[in-house]
């Protein structure tokens, strides 16, 4: 087991990480900006460096800055949270080539996912259902019209350096499709410097479920079940809950086990997400998140697996201890995400928190770095905690969380609590009838 784990990041998700180590017995490195100084994760971790200026691509970004950290400290892992370096397989690749592990899956594996063709294209070939779609690239001497022909029009393109919806159009005729490749080129080009493309179906209004994953990285894998996360705004995630409202045990097994057997003939490493649209009753890839997410909280609650435990012993070269039939998915579980943002603009809220009170009781989970008199940064996303309620069933689990809401008292700020507030009186959230694109229109009506 590892000695001493440096944590690459910052806020809820640096005390996330901190609270397994502890519980491991490990010791642990906070690392901060100029900015971060007064965090929390700071004050908790068992050492500390400032490692830049408060620009995440000076600090949290900065791989330089990083290794001096682990070879100040003597470091032998190094745990970097979600976003960031989490999904840069040339800091994984830098880190082992210093001895250091980096606790996530091999560099080969992030690549791969990166590239949203190659993903694409490796999750068919290991039995994972696809949307349909051109088989690789569209290169500009394809013929793209007989491509999109075959697809079937409403068609999408996507850039194969994209993901989380950066360099999409929608082509909803061949009339359309010159210029939704046009567009989504030069958007590639400038955004990621890459403009391969690719081309699938449009789906009008699936849901966005994805599948938790565990392996270790010799050909042992498990499903943890999954998470529905269509309640979105500009591809930001807002509200999460698991059970998805509309899979049942059989279809939840059926895809699960299709994943994890994926991710065993993969012989993937630590923790992932296969993202799917699901419509109809039909599963399609989208992607795979090759990192711990966000709303790992509400998979972590109906199975009472601590995921970033997981992650640690199997860095360190553990193995799966957990079997499939292990796994028993135990009521519901929400997470709202408490951003410092204007609940009806969502324009950042960043300065002093005057008062802050995180609500309690049976159920219920509050993952935050924040803390009264403590002052929001403006550099950073505007994520301040997230709030996660479990219930004994859909219900229960809404009514607790409607009182927790009621609790929760967050001051000098704005936040999103209110918008949740809204959110948990509605019909169609209590039916758990939504779609990806439910919450753009519910926020577009409400401000008529
Ligand atoms: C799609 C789609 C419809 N059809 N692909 C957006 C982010 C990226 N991860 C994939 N995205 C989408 N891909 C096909 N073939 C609609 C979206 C999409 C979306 C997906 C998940 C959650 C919210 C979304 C909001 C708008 C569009």
């Amino acid at each position: 087991m590892f000695t001493k784990i440096l944590i690459a990041n910052r806020g809820e998700i640096a005390l996330r990480v901190l609270r397994a180590c502890k519980e491991l017995g490990i010791s642990t490195v906070a690392v901060h900006s100029t900015a971060d100084a007064d965090a929390m994760h700071v004050r908790l971790a068992d050492e500390s460096v400032c490692i830049g200026p408060a620009p995440a691509r000076d600090s949290y970004l900065n791989i330089p800055s990083l290794l001096a950290a682990c070879e100040i400290t003597g470091a032998d892992a190094v745990h970097p949270g979600y976003g960031f370096l989490s999904e840069n397989a040339r800091f994984a690749e830098i880190l082992e080539a210093h001895n250091i592990t980096f606790i996530g899956p091999t560099s080969d594996h992030i690549r791969i996912m990166g590239d949203k063709i190659e993903a694409k294209q490796t999750a068919k070939r290991l039995g994972i259902p696809v949307v349909p779609g051109s088989d690789g690239a569209v290169g500009p001497k394809d013929d793209a019209h007989a491509i999109a022909r075959e697809i079937g029009f409403p068609v999408l393109v996507k850039a194969a350096a994209g993901g989380g919806g950066r360099g999409m159009k929608v082509a909803l005729t061949a009339d359309d499709l010159d210029n939704a490749l046009a567009t989504a080129r030069a958007e590639a080009k400038a955004a990621f410097g890459d403009d391969a493309l690719y081309m699938e179906k449009y789906l009008a209004k699936p849901r966005h479920i994805e599948i938790q994953v565990l392996g270790d990285g010799q050909g042992n894998a498990i499903h943890l079940g999954e998470r529905d996360c269509s309640l979105q705004r500009r591809h930001q995630k807002v509200l999460e809950e698991a059970p998805s409202p509309c899979l049942n045990a059989e279809q939840r097994s059926q895809i699960g086990e299709i994943v994890a057997d994926a991710m065993r003939k993969l012989k993937y490493r630590g923790v992932g997400t296969v993202e799917f649209l699901y419509e109809d009753g039909e599963f399609y890839f989208i992607e795979m998140n090759t990192r711990l997410q966000v709303e790992h909280p509400v998979t972590e609650m109906i199975t009472g697996i601590d995921l970033v435990n997981e992650q640690i012993r199997i860095a360190a070269g553990g193995t799966l201890g957990l079997r499939q039939e292990d796994i028993l998915f135990e009521g519901h579980a929400i997470e709202c995400r408490i951003n410092a943002e204007n609940p009806r603009t969502f324009a950042p809220s960043p300065g002093m928190i005057t008062y802050y009170h995180p609500p309690g009781g049976l159920g219920v989970r509050v993952d935050s770095g924040v803390y009264q008199g403590y002052k929001i940064p403006p550099y950073y996303d505007s994520l301040i905690g997230k709030l996660i309620v479990h219930g004994r069933n859909r219900v229960e689990c809404m009514m607790r969380l409607r009182r927790c809401l009621d609790e929760f008292v967050v001051d000098g700020v704005l936040t999103t609590i209110p918008l949740f507030r809204d959110l948990v009186d509605n019909q169609d959230i209590a039916n758990g009838q939504y779609d990806i694109h439910w919450l753009e229109k519910y926020l577009a009506e409400d401000k008529a």
